[in-house]
């Protein structure tokens, strides 16, 4: 008897016993590659951003740091490692180099690297160090190597993109398996460049040659995610707060989306009618800068918070990718620790108890048994509630063992056959009513994971009711719980201090600088800028004086990273007493625009 014989007999017996062997439902392109299916499953990982900037205080170095500057006292990835670990995070992702040029591996490629640092006296190797710390404590290891390089002489030319290739090759064969490399997309154009001092353009599009860079990481470590603002493996989320929108499909348009995309808005949610999948990962720093500054210890983002950009980002169909400044004694700050180790705990109370598993659920379409709805709570991923081909909306009915206090719902949608939901709604049984349950946000799309929070009911019965999806629907998870507290905490998306600014007038000199006038002489030690969606300064200069026509410039410098990261801009200078403050943008992100602002002040 031949396999489809057997198959046939097999199927004609389970049908006369009245056990329909229906077909799993079509998968519904774009899909995810068994990789992207396992890495979004690590659902969360840390971010460590390390190098010269710790030392001399920046985020984004010029790339003329002096190599003796790199020493950190006691520098161990172990207690990275174990932090991350304790986090509840699977793995990490290190700044193998940033813009600055600097390598934290002794590369054979250049001599601006851990080897000629005082550190260890040149024999350390962070990489190979976290490494094997990664693999004492079960952590996966990520790379990010900046393709923008502000330190080598030959960066623009054809050279650097053999350069950045063999690094590449490099970090990919020394240093065991990786589970994601990291290219940013920035590039503010100015360097140092070997001392040359000069503003350099590439062709973001082409000059990497991303196809090559790609097709090695394919050779080398094909189970590696790689992430750009399009992928192809993962996509920015289009901020760097740490949040993907409510609605986010896990696919883009790829051929429109290319490093340093200008409508990254888009971004946030994905292009629903995109042909790649190329799902969000969302990253923030724990501090509002990524490099460690001590002005910021004080700002490490709240437990509050940091539960909040979880639920909008695990529970927005991303990944969450946070971020720890690694402090200059080349530690993780035990506030920046703390904190990431009470977020886990708090996921893991708000999630603990799923409802569901002493009560029921009923669906009111399913393909068969195979795909029941029971498939939903059996804690199996690759088992899931599918329904009936030409069945694009259905109901969940969630029946609880007793009335209770509920504000979680958790859907699962089964990816590897496609994202499919575009639109659902909560209800809950009141008296003999259905009522919707009061949510902050749409609810669109659902992914691999969405998270809905909601006013607290207390009730017996839920319904989810799928209203629209581009094909039968396939669920494989589902959840009801209780957060433990009825209240829901309020969150802006400020994490700068709420110091009040000085008194002043502000008015626009007619060469469009920001001049402010204090009602009196007085000291002044610092200026707060933050920026307006528009008319983005990149590089500044404040003067100060007792009148307009007698301005002495107290302070000049970049805003590194404004772009992507438009947080308030904190310059302090040597104390000094004055009536007026002179804003000046010596260069702005996008030429041409005149400088805008949100907030401005000084204390
Ligand atoms: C950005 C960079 O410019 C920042 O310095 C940081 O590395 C962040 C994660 O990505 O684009």
């Amino acid at each position: 008897m031949n396999r489809l014989h057997f198959a046939g007999i097999a199927l004609l017996l389970l049908s006369s016993l009245g056990i329909c062997a229906q077909e799993a439902p079509a998968p519904i392109a774009p899909l995810p590659t068994p990789h992207q299916v396992a890495w979004q499953q690590l659902e969360t990982y840390a971010f460590i951003h390390f190098g010269p900037n710790t030392f001399q205080d920046r985020e984004w170095g010029y790339g003329d740091a002096p190599l003796s500057c790199f020493n950190p006292s006691r520098l161990d990835c172990e207690q990275w490692a174990k932090t991350i670990k304790e986090a509840g995070m699977k793995g990490v992702i290190l700044t193998a180099k940033h813009h600055d040029g600097f390598c934290l591996w002794p590369t054979k490629y250049t001599d601006y690297s851990v080897r000629n640092t005082p550190w260890r006296d040149g024999k350390g190797d962070v990489v190979g160090e976290l490494a094997a710390a990664c693999k004492k404590y079960g952590l996966k290891l990520g790379l990010y190597l900046s393709p923008w390089d502000r330190h080598q002489a030959f960066y623009g030319t054809p050279l650097y993109v053999e350069y950045f290739h063999a690094q590449l090759r490099e970090l990919l064969s020394q240093y065991g398996e990786i589970f994601e490399v990291w290219f940013d997309g920035a590039n503010g154009g100015d360097g140092w460049y070997g001392g040359a001092k000069e503003e350099r353009r590439i062709d973001r599009r082409t000059y990497y040659d991303y196809p090559r860079a790609h097709r090695l990481v394919f050779e080398l470590q094909p189970q590696a995610i790689i992430f750009s603002d399009g992928g192809p493996g993962c996509r920015w989320v289009g901020n760097e707060r740490g949040y993907a929108y409510a609605t986010n499909w896990s696919f883009l348009r790829i051929r429109e989306v290319y490093p340093g995309y200008d409508r990254s808005d888009e971004l946030q949610s994905g292009h629903p009618d995109g042909d790649t999948w190329v799902p969000s990962e969302c990253n923030t720093s724990i501090r509002p800068g990524w490099f460690y500054h001590e002005s910021e210890d004080q700002k490490v983002k709240s437990v509050d918070y940091l539960t909040d950009l979880y639920y909008r980002s695990v529970g927005h169909n991303g990944t969450f990718l946070l971020n720890f400044p690694v402090d200059k004694e080349g530690l993780i700050h035990p506030t920046d620790s703390a904190h990431a180790v009470q977020l886990y705990q708090r996921i893991q109370k708000e999630l603990k108890d799923n409802l569901l598993l002493r009560g029921s659920v009923k669906a009111s379409n399913e393909r068969g048994k195979s795909f029941s709805a029971r498939n939903l709570t059996d804690g199996n991923y690759d088992t899931y509630w599918a329904t009936a081909d030409g069945v694009t909306a259905a109901d969940l009915t969630f029946t609880l063992a007793k009335a209770q206090n509920v504000n979680r719902v958790l859907l699962q949608e089964y990816i590897p056959l496609g994202q499919r939901v575009r639109a659902f709604l909560i209800e809950y049984r009141a008296g003999n009513q259905w009522l919707p349950v009061r949510v902050r946000e749409e609810n669109t799309t659902i992914g691999y994971k969405r998270i809905v929070r909601f006013q607290t009911v207390k009730t017996k019965q839920l319904r989810v009711r799928i209203l629209d999806s581009r094909g039968p629907l396939c669920l494989n998870g589902a959840g009801v719980f209780y957060s433990g507290t009825a209240e829901e905490p309020i969150f802006s998306d400020d994490t700068e201090s709420t110091q009040p600014f000085k008194t002043a007038d502000i008015t626009k000199t007619a060469d469009g600088a920001v001049l402010l006038k204090l009602d009196r002489v007085q000291v002044v030690s610092s200026f707060h800028y933050l920026p307006a969606k528009t008319g983005k300064a990149a590089n500044y200069e404040i003067a100060v004086g007792r009148s307009p026509q007698e301005l002495k410039v107290v302070a000049t410098g970049e805003f590194s990273n404004i772009r992507n990261n438009p947080i308030m801009q904190d310059i302090y200078f040597t104390p000094v007493n004055t009536q007026y403050i002179r804003f000046r943008a010596t260069r702005m992100v996008n030429e041409g625009e005149p400088v805008e602002y949100q907030k401005i002040g000084v204390r």
